[in-house]
C-alpha cells in the first residue's frame, strides 16, 4: 500500500492554486493507502507572522481541510509543530545537506531576493520538508510542480543518509499532476498563483465570496485572439483559465472549447466564474460549519498522537544509525 505524506502552510488565504495543485488530490488519494496530511506550521514561520494570524491561519487551515473532504477517521491531520520529531529530524537533515544545495532552491531564492532580511530557516526550509517526509516513511508525496526541487533534495537527502549510516529512509516518489499543477497567476499567466501575492486579483481564495470570484475572473488577463483552445505556449492566460474550469467542472478541455467555439471570452468568463463558485460554495458551507466546531480540536490532537506513534519509531532509528547515543 502507498503511504502518503503531503503538508500545506498556514499562510493564509488558500488559493485555487493550493486546491487544484495539491489539496484536492489528497481527498481522493484516501482510497489509495494510507494518508498523512499536514499543517505545516513550523514552515510557515520562515517568513515571521504575527502570532495571531498565525493560530488563526493555523485553525482556518485544519477546518479548510475537513471541508474539502479529508476523513479524519481515515487520514492522520495534525499540526506539524505538535510532532516534535519534524524539527529533531529536520535539525539531523540540515547536518545532512549543503549550503549549497539549498542556496541553489529557486523558492528561497524567490523568496530572499530583495528582502532586508532573511531568516535562517528560509534557506534550511528543504531540510525541514525532508523531515516531514521522510518521518512517516512516505512512497508517494502528492505536490504542486512548485515543490518538484524540494521533493528532488528529499530523496538526496533520504539516499545519503542510506548510503552514510545504512538503510533508515524510504526514498519517496513525488506526485507531480501534469494538468493543474501548476495554476498561473489571473494577472499574469507567467507566475505562478500564490497566495502571499499582494495583489489578491492574482488569485482566487478559497473563501472568496462569489461576488469577488466573478469580479476577480472578469479582470483576468486574457489575449487579443479570442479563441477558447488551449496551447500553453501561445496562449498561457486562456490555457490556464480553460484548466481551472476543467478541474472545477470535471470536464474534458476538448469539451469546453467546443462549447465556446465562435464565441467570445466574455461568456467564457461568465461561465467559469459561475463553475469556480460552484465548486467552491459547498466547501465554503461545510467550512464554516467545522470553524465552529468543537470537535475540531480533538482531531488534531488525535492526529498528533496517531502522528507520533509512526515518527518517533523513524526518529529513533535515524538517531541510532547516525551514532547519537540512545539508552
Ligand atoms: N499555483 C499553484 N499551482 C499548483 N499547485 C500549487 N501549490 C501552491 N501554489 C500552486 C501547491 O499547494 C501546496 C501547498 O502549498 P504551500 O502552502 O506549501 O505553499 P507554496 O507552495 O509556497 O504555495 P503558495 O500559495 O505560493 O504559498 P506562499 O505564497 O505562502 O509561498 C503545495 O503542494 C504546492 O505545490
Amino acid at each position: 500500500t502507498k503511504q502518503i505524506f503531503s503538508g500545506v502552510q498556514p499562510s493564509g488565504n488558500f488559493t485555487l492554486g493550493n486546491y487544484i495543485g495539491a489539496m484536492k488530490r489528497f481527498v481522493a488519494l484516501q482510497e489509495e493507502g494510507n494518508c498523512i496530511y499536514s499543517i505545516v506550521d513550523l514552515h510557515s514561520i520562515t517568513v515571521p507572522k504575527e502570532p495571531k494570524a498565525l493560530r488563526e491561519y493555523t485553525m482556518q487551515l485544519a477546518a479548510m481541510y475537513l471541508s474539502i473532504g479529508i476523513n479524519p477517521e481515515k487520514s492522520i491531520l495534525f499540526i506539524q509543530s505538535h510532532v516534535k520529531e519534524h524539527a529533531e529530524l529536520g535539525w539531523l537533515m540540515q547536518c545532512t545537506g549543503y549550503i549549497g544545495e539549498l542556496e541553489r532552491m529557486t523558492q528561497y531564492k524567490d523568496k530572499s531576493t530583495g528582502k532586508d532580511v532573511v531568516t535562517c530557516g528560509l534557506l534550511t526550509y528543504p531540510a525541514l520538508m525532508a523531515a516531514d517526509i521522510l518521518l512517516y516513511d512516505a512512497t508517494h508525496v502528492p505536490v504542486g510542480e512548485d515543490q518538484k526541487q524540494h521533493l528532488e533534495f528529499t530523496r538526496d537527502m533520504a539516499e545519503r543518509f542510506n548510503k552514510k549510516y545504512g538503510e533508515t529512509f524510504v526514498v519517496p516518489e513525488p506526485m507531480i499532476q501534469e494538468f493543474g499543477g501548476r495554476i498561473m497567476s489571473l494577472d499574469d499567466p507567467s507566475k505562478k498563483m500564490s497566495k502571499s501575492n499582494p495583489n489578491a486579483a492574482s488569485y482566487v481564495a478559497l473563501l472568496d465570496e462569489p461576488s469577488a470570484i466573478v469580479k476577480k475572473i472578469k479582470r483576468a488577463v486574457t489575449d487579443s485572439e479570442g479563441i477558447v483552445r488551449y496551447d500553453k505556449v501561445n496562449k498561457p492566460a486562456i490555457s490556464n483559465l480553460l484548466t481551472i474550469y476543467s478541474v472545477c467542472s470535471n470536464e474534458p478541455i476538448e469539451t469546453i472549447e467546443q462549447r465556446y467555439e465562435g464565441r467570445g471570452y466574455g461568456d467564457f468568463k461568465k461561465d467559469l466564474a459561475e463553475v469556480v463558485v460552484n465548486a467552491l460554495t459547498p466547501i465554503q458551507q461545510e467550512y464554516t460549519r467545522w470553524m465552529a466546531s468543537p470537535e475540531l480540536e480533538d482531531i488534531l490532537k488525535q492526529g498528533a498522537e496517531r502522528a507520533t506513534a509512526i515518527a518517533s519509531v523513524t526518529m529513533d532509528r535515524a538517531r541510532r544509525n547516525m551514532g547519537l547515543v540512545t539508552f
